[in-house]
């Protein structure tokens, strides 16, 4: 049973290619961190609850013995009460702590003109518009250079949009009348997939994209061809 369950899942699985957890960005290995720590403390406290529930579950069952007992009247417990504020706090600080380090610093755009690679990407309904330093357009195609800088600067000529291509870094908005920025240095060649990750009218789900990481040198040769 649990196998023919495994199977299934992973069937269901196999179309999906935007895999959050498998990152190649320094960007999207800090997000991934931070999504197994916010699951892993979640589990402890699921843990924590479940055993605490089946426990007094079983102890504090009716039995023949204990059916009329009238339970005796608890005025508070200060050690208990102590206990149940502190812990979710010490949790939060946990979880609050790295998260507002690596929101910062992936919001922190490092921008070194000489190395930094620029592509004005562009959504609207319903494809994406990727455009180099150069003026080379592309649509369906992001081409990239691995372990460089890269800033995306994001642009929308409609409705909002989402950019997001998952093994490189979480989703970004893409909102009409303002350039959003995301950074991030792949460093890992290969081939992802991307897609808008806001429902933005009927064809959404047509405005996937391919990213692909290059070696510097195939990069420039891609960049400088002339062939679309
Ligand atoms: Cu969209």
């Amino acid at each position: 049973m649990k196998k023919l369950l495994m199977l299934t899942f992973l069937f269901l699985l196999s179309g999906c290619n935007l895999r959050t957890l498998d990152p190649v960005s320094e960007t999207a290995s800090d997000q991934a961190f931070l999504i197994k720590l916010g699951f892993w403390i979640m589990m402890v406290v699921v843990g924590v609850v479940t055993i605490l529930f089946v426990a007094f579950t079983l102890k504090y069952r009716e039995t023949d013995k204990n059916r009329y007992d009238i339970p005796k009247h608890e005025e508070g417990n200060r050690t208990l009460e102590i206990i149940w504020t502190v812990l979710p706090i010490i949790l939060l600080v946990c979880l609050a702590i790295p998260t507002v380090i690596i929101t910062y610093q992936a919001s922190n755009i490092s921008a070194n003109p000489e190395e930094t690679v620029h592509v004005n990407v562009t959504g609207e309904q319903f494809k994406w518009t990727f455009e180099y330093e150069n003026g080379k357009k592309t649509h369906e195609k992001l081409v990239l250079p691995v372990n460089r800088d890269v800033i995306f600067h994001l642009k929308s000529k409609d409705v909002i949009h989402s950019f997001w291509v998952p093994r490189l870094a979480g989703k970004k908005d893409v909102i009409p009348g303002t350039v959003n920025k995301l950074e991030v240095v792949p460093n890992k060649t290969g081939t992802y997939q991307g897609k808008c990750a806001e429902f933005c009218g009927i064809l959404h789900a047509d405005m996937r994209f391919t990213t692909e990481v290059v070696s510097q040198q195939d990069f420039e040769e891609w960049l400088s061809s002339k062939k679309k």
